[in-house]
């Protein structure tokens, strides 16, 4: 396709998912780091209207298409939290860990149906600065909450996420294997395919 993409985000572990699917497909990747491009405050409130405001952010800075996600886990049973504060939910500055270990207390004392959750990915992509339509794809991944931390990769949350019909953490599986089932994965390929 030999066409550049800028991928809005600032989130190294996103862009190592993404990276794979759309080389594949041909396109030239360019991040923001690379274009010394700052994030702009999330301030939407809903995922889509938080891949938007990233997405319209990065408009300003290239001509180039630009492809914006935002994403979160959703825990029923805490009334949908984190959901579109996943990033930040121990506090403005915390590190993957500190939100995983905030999670797990949050869940403490609660077991079976309690503990359900799912990654939630709302995907756009905008074919330059005057694409009035830009393409939207979304799409879920269904677990539960482990008791602990465990397994060596992912990121974010993928160390204390059990996906339904795994045994083994999110964290625990290849990349391709995540790619495969992952909310992200799911909402690229729905993305490609529209194209
Ligand atoms: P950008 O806004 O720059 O893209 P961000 O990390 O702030 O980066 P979001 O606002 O979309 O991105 O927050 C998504 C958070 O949800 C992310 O930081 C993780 O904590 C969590 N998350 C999303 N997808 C995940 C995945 O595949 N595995 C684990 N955690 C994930």
């Amino acid at each position: 396709m030999n066409r550049t993409i800028v991928l809005a985000t600032h989130n190294e572990g996103k862009v190592r998912e993404l990276e794979p699917t759309l080389l594949r497909l041909g396109f030239r990747l360019l991040t923001m780091a690379a274009l010394k491009m700052e994030s702009p405050p999330e301030t939407g409130q809903s995922f889509q209207e938080n891949a938007l405001l990233k997405a319209r952010h990065a408009l300003g800075y290239t001509r180039h298409w630009v492809l914006a996600e935002d994403s979160g886990l959703v825990v029923p049973a805490l009334g949908g939290e984190p959901g579109i504060y996943s990033a930040r939910y121990a506090g403005p500055h915390a590190s993957d860990q500190d939100n995983n270990q905030y999670l797990l207390q949050r869940l403490a004392g609660r077991e079976g149906r309690d503990r359900s959750a799912y990654f939630h990915c709302v995907m756009v992509l905008f074919r330059g600065p005057q694409d009035a339509e830009p393409l939207v794809a979304e799409a879920s991944w269904q677990g539960s909450i482990a008791m602990e931390e465990s397994g060596p990769g992912g990121f974010g949350y993928d160390p204390v996420f059990l996906p339904e019909g795994c045994k083994v953490s999110a964290a625990a599986l290849s990349p391709a294997d995540k790619e495969l089932r992952s909310h992200r994965g799911q909402a690229l390929r729905k993305l490609c395919q529209y194209l």
